[in-house]
């Protein structure tokens, strides 16, 4: 291993060097939740809640951040360092099932100033979205992105309406943020309106089994692995993906 990790401070830095879109989306999606009903922070292990270290002679740090609110069990926001000037911005809401919600997902890959991979969706839990939620992202004005990505094969799992792009210029890392903050703004509203049914209504049992189908989904990501397992370890990397990045959904 080439790497050293130890628990630090909380208030660790974690703006040394980080790409200044990562950045900015995170103080974009900070500000969104502090407006969501009844938010809270969630307790987190403090071993990972601030990991930093060294990989290679690069700084490497991951700082996690987690909430729940009234319709989403958990709002993750991870922003990371990872040797090799890779820079990460991971971010998953994962609703209560009792609540007819969506998951939201944000992911920016940036290696050496460049950003390579930015993607953000709100997905269906069932066969598709809650139709005001379809109507207001298909209405939506899909931005001026010069070079769009095909999805991997476990990418079946986003809406039809997912945004994924190597955003060009700094424009497009702008306008990048303007359309994370609109799938962020449909999920407020639905989040304004909806109600919960009761744990063991059919309904919440389908949108459970919905988010653990995602959550298999994701973790076929070899990507996510591979980065985490050469930063640390392959214990630690199946640790940390099993435990925090997409822990099985319990039943409410
Ligand atoms: C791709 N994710 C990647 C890549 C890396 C990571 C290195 C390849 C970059 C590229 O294709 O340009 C690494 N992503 C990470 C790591 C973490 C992470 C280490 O989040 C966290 C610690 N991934 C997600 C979420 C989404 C997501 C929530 O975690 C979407 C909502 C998407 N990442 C995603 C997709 C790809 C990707 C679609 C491209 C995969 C491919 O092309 O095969």
């Amino acid at each position: 291993m080439t790497s050293s990790a130890s628990p630090a401070h909380p208030s660790a830095p974690t703006s040394g060097g980080i790409h200044p879109l990562v950045d900015a989306l995170a103080q974009r999606i900070r500000q969104h939740w502090s407006e969501f009903p009844e938010l809270e922070p969630l307790a987190i292990d403090p071993e990972l809640e601030a990991i930093s270290g060294s990989l290679d002679g690069e700084d490497l740090f991951i700082r996690n951040e987690v909430h729940r609110c009234r319709g989403l069990r958990k709002l993750h926001l991870e922003t990371a360092r990872l040797g090799a000037g890779l820079q990460i911005l991971h971010c998953v809401f994962f609703p209560d099932p009792r609540y007819d919600l969506p998951v939201f997902g944000a992911d920016i890959v940036a290696g050496r100033g460049v950003v390579s991979a930015a993607i953000v969706d709100l997905s269906p839990v069932t066969e598709r979205l809650p139709a005001s939620i379809a109507a207001a992202l298909a209405a939506r004005d899909c931005g001026p992105f010069s070079q769009r990505r095909e999805l991997p094969a476990w990418g079946s799992i986003f809406s039809p309406h997912v945004l994924f792009v190597r955003p060009a210029d700094a424009a497009e890392e702008q306008a990048f943020i303007e359309q994370v903050d609109g799938f962020l703004a449909v999920l407020a509203e639905a989040l304004a309106q909806a109600r919960p049914q009761a744990p063991d209504d059919p309904a919440t049992v389908i949108r459970l089994e919905g988010q653990l189908r995602y959550c298999k989904q994701q973790k076929q990501n070899d990507k996510t692995r591979r980065v985490l397992e050469k930063a640390f370890n392959p214990t630690w990397a199946d640790r940390y993906i099993e435990e925090l990045l997409f822990d099985d959904p319990v039943a409410p």
